[in-house]
């Protein structure tokens, strides 16, 4: 894609019918073009963060839309050039016909994330605010909300200036201490303020992927063995019956999944064939491998035994298939008599529930909303920022680890080039690439 500033335009909101439709267009020639296709308004004459009503019409002054006109002057915009917003009744024919006559007067149609891939040329948003604008366009609870205006005003770009300070005066003291013939000579504490910025990045990173699921989703799988309650518990959960329910063990037998909010999670809760163990053979064998797989997946097991029965080997088979993994055990069928007395949960009581009467469902729901709690400030979930903080503690790594002065310091160097990509747009067309083809056209 080129980047010399010809005039773009794009419809920025979704297509299809609506109350308002907005078509956007940015660079230079906005306004001119404006001035082209309306009538009782002059868009060049128009005060920057103003808005007006007029006419848009064909190249025959035929009227094509009753339409306001907003209009941003370079350097004060989105995009920091000349920007427009046309704000036409929402019929996808009219849109059409707008860009269209754009287009006939020179507009270029927009790439994807065009318009926000120039306010980071611009210098108006630094790469992690840009990708913090895809986050909270498509943030689903509160808490993701939350996570992402906190990086659109500035929560990464501050935590990685922060980091980069320390590094550079670490890159300053081991260039100087290359002056000296003694390398055993420490007075400056390299290797201990190394080892001190490691550990903080460690922090960062294990938070930021403890709380993935916020844009990820939660993956939570349902385990047990046949006829405990698990698609009776899944359909509670939903507030819906999705999952067939029977008396007779062995009626699950492919994975099913839904999505349901929880506190500050996005879930994704999948039902599974029950687990038999070695001994029986109710369920098939590819239907046991995706029981295997979703709890190999997932962020949570929800471990379900049937209360009003004696612990059977399968339930062992159950909680050797899922204690290595975050767990919460159920007792389900809580409205029958106790039978259910295990030796093998390590004293862990469970929570008692009744899938059939919805007795401790509401606890539940808080228990699990309770593990996906958000951790409060600025927290790293993207993928290119884990990845990119990760090659930057492997260089410190590296450096500590390094035979000879000369060693240690290019990796110091190499830390702080890591660190860098996180926010430096100019330096790679990839990254750019990469962060904005998932964009929608428009924004
Ligand atoms: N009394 C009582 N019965 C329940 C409860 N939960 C489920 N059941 C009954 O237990 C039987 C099995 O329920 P399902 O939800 O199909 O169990 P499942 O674990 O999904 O079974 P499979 O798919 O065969 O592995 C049905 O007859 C349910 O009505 C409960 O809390 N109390
Ligand atoms: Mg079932």
């Amino acid at each position: 894609m080129k980047s010399e500033p010809d005039t773009v335009c794009a419809l920025a909101t979704p297509p299809g019918i609506g109350s308002i439709a907005v078509i956007r267009l940015s660079g230079p020639r906005t306004f001119d073009i404006l001035d082209q296709i309306t009538r009782g308004m002059k868009p060049s004459r128009q005060p920057s963060g103003t808005v007006r009503l007029g006419w848009v019409e064909d190249s025959n002054r035929r009227e094509i839309d009753h339409v306001m006109i907003s209009v941003f002057r370079t350097p004060k915009s989105y995009t920091g050039e000349d920007l427009a917003e046309i704000s036409c009744h929402g019929n996808q024919l009219i849109a059409d016909t707008i860009i269209k006559l754009l287009r006939q007067h020179g507009c270029r149609l927009a790439e994807p994330g065009e318009f926000t891939r120039r306010a980071v040329l611009a210098g108006k948003l630094t790469l992690s605010q840009a990708e913090a604008v895809l986050d909270l366009i498509h943030a689903q609870t509160t808490a993701a909300l939350r996570s992402a205006l906190n990086r659109y005003e500035g929560g990464i770009s501050k935590l990685v200036t922060q980091l980069a300070e320390e590094l550079r005066n670490l890159v300053a003291d081991a260039e100087y201490q290359l002056g000296f013939d003694e390398p055993d000579t420490q007075p400056l504490n390299l290797a201990k303020r190394v080892k001190q910025l490691t550990r903080k990045l460690d922090r960062i990173i294990t938070r930021g992927k403890q709380n993935q699921y916020v844009y990820k989703g939660a993956e939570v799988a349902i385990v047990g063995r046949p006829n405990v309650g698990k698609s009776s518990l899944f359909n509670r959960l939903l507030g819906q019956k999705r999952a067939v329910v029977t008396p007779a063990p062995g009626t699950t037998r492919d994975r099913i999944d839904a999505s349901i909010v929880l506190g500050d999670a996005q879930i994704k809760l999948t039902d599974t064939g029950g687990i038999t163990g070695r001994s029986a053979g109710t369920i098939s064998r590819p239907a046991a491998a995706q029981t295997c797989k979703a709890i190999e997946q997932s962020d949570l097991v929800l471990m379900v035994f049937d209360g009003s029965r004696p612990a059977a080997s399968a339930d062992q088979e159950v909680f050797k298939a899922a204690c290595r993994h975050r767990a919460i055990y159920i007792i389900n069928k809580s409205d029958k008599p106790r039978r259910f007395e295990p030796d093998f949960l390590n004293g862990n009581p469970g929570i008692a529930v009744s899938a059939l009467t919805g007795t401790g469902i509401g606890r539940l729901r808080s228990m699990i909303a309770r593990r996906f709690r958000l951790n409060l400030g600025t927290v790293v979930t993207s993928t290119r920022h884990l990845e990119l903080l990760e090659e930057c503690r492997t260089a410190l790594n590296h450096s500590r680890k390094a035979p000879d002065a000369e060693t240690s310091a290019f990796e110091l160097k190499a830390a702080l080039d890591a660190l860098g990509k996180i926010d430096a747009p100019c330096t790679s067309t990839d990254i750019l690439n990469r962060v904005f083809s998932r964009f929608c056209v428009g924004k």
